[in-house]
């Protein structure tokens, strides 16, 4: 009956507005619809749980001179929910049930003080100024209630009572409940009235008649300001989603750009370097009476082998400077010479003149170098960081649109279009 949680629809905004889970559990239950709740809220052993039998007129909630009430109990009664919770300042857990109480679930507080106690302490006064402040904000209402002034010694000490905590509280109801319990039990009708019991309910009865226009106002807001929160969160991610969109698309296209260029020397040095030979002597074999001697194959072979060398080095120092520091984890192998970008797209084998011009001079092979070091930059750990990054983005969106969705459901829908004069 009582709702612990968000109701299933409200999750998906609970999960992108963590900041806003009070409000909107309080809207779920509001979509609810269910019978105005009052609730008690105050120390304990302040006589909370035997004002509400008296209000109601049994004895439905437990009375104990000593700390009592550890959980929310709740009757309803002539189509109020009538909500008893522990007192404050007992433990965590009962504060965590009051607060709940008081917060979450109720339409009226009754903020119940002893009236043997004195005037308000410091904790109560902060805790009615809050519920004053969210009286104002929610259009709730908070009655404060002076309980057991049969206990005080004569009618100085209660005027004295009742002007201080009205100093602090603006006109107390001045209750009690053994007055009232006697009075209807002995029939005196006198001693009813002068138990403050009778008023109370009256003043509950005009409170409670405020209820339904209160909740839908109440209502109304809480889904605007919802709605206005997720709108204005979907604005600043799709801000975000932007910006990195442009960045990634900016960053590609100033690699591209820089790769062609470094390819393109490349191709355009290691065209003039075979140029400047003459026949093709590389593959020629050297004999053993050659092992000592600079023979034209091997001369060949060297230079080749530095035009090489000076093109993959361009190449290299561009990919390092644009984060392409060694190949992706999972297409490592155990050969550790094997583990580079380099060794990946250009191979390890021996270059003869037909290689390089094939891989550097023809269009279709720098083409194809471009698209294999391509490949790499975007398996490289900030490309990778950044498309993870719009990723994330991505869901983030598309779970603030479902918390839209979810203001929009059947049960919330009516919210914002009720009275709101
Ligand atoms: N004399 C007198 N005693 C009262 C009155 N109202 C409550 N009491 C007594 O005060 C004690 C505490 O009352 P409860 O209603 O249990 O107090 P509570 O605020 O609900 O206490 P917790 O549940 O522990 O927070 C009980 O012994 C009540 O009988 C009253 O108007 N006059
Ligand atoms: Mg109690």
């Amino acid at each position: 009956m009582q709702p612990d949680a968000p109701a299933p629809t409200l999750a998906a905004a609970a999960a992108v507005l963590p900041g806003r889970a009070d409000d909107l559990a309080r809207l779920g239950v509001l979509a609810e619809d269910s019978w105005p709740v009052v609730t008690v809220i105050g120390k304990y052993n302040h006589g909370k749980s035997r004002l509400l039998n008296e209000l109601i007129g049994q004895e439905v909630f437990a009375v104990a001179d000593r700390r009592e009430t550890v959980a929310l109990a709740d009757i309803v009664h002539q189509r109020v929910r009538w909500l008893d919770a522990p007192g404050l300042d007992a433990s965590a857990d009962d504060d965590g049930h009051a607060r709940r109480a008081a917060w979450l679930l109720s339409d009226i507080r009754l903020f119940v003080h002893a009236a043997k106690a004195g005037e308000l302490d410091r904790q109560e006064r902060e805790l009615l100024a809050a519920l004053r402040d969210d009286d104002a904000r929610t259009h709730r209402q908070t009655l404060v209630v002076l309980t057991q002034v049969d206990q005080l010694a004569d009618e100085a000490e209660l005027q004295a009572v009742r002007d201080a905590v009205a100093a602090q509280a603006h006109s107390p109801h001045l209750v009690s409940a053994v007055r009232h319990r006697k009075g209807l039990e002995q029939g005196k009708p006198l001693l009813v009235e002068r138990s403050g019991i009778p008023a109370l309910r009256q003043a509950l009865a005009a409170a409670l008649a405020q209820v339904p226009r209160a909740r839908a106002r109440e209502g109304a807001a809480l889904w605007a300001g919802l709605r206005a929160s997720l709108q204005e969160l979907a604005a600043r991610q799709a801000d975000e989603t932007a910006t990195l969109h442009a960045a990634q698309r900016r960053q590609r296209e100033d690699f591209d750009r820089g790769l062609r260029a470094v390819l393109d020397k490349a191709g355009a040095d290691i065209a003039a370097l075979l140029a400047s030979l003459g026949p093709d002597r590389a593959a020629a074999p050297d004999s053993a009476q050659d092992a000592y001697a600079l023979t034209p194959g091997k001369a060949e072979r060297n230079k080749l082998q530095i035009g090489y060398s000076r093109a993959c080095i361009g190449i290299d120092s561009y990919l390092a400077g644009h984060g392409v520091a060694g190949m992706p984890g999972a297409s490592r192998t155990p050969a550790r010479s094997l583990n580079s970008v380099m060794a990946a797209v250009l191979g390890v084998s021996v270059k003869f003149r037909k290689d390089l011009r094939r891989m550097f001079c023809e269009p279709a092979g720098r083409l194809r170098l471009q698209a294999d070091f391509t490949h790499y930059y975007e398996l490289s750990d900030d490309r990778q960081a950044l498309a993870a990054r719009i990723a994330e983005l991505d869901a983030a969106q598309a779970a603030t649109r479902r918390a839209l969705d979810a203001l929009h459901a059947p049960a919330l829908r009516g919210m914002h279009t009720r009275d709101t004069a």
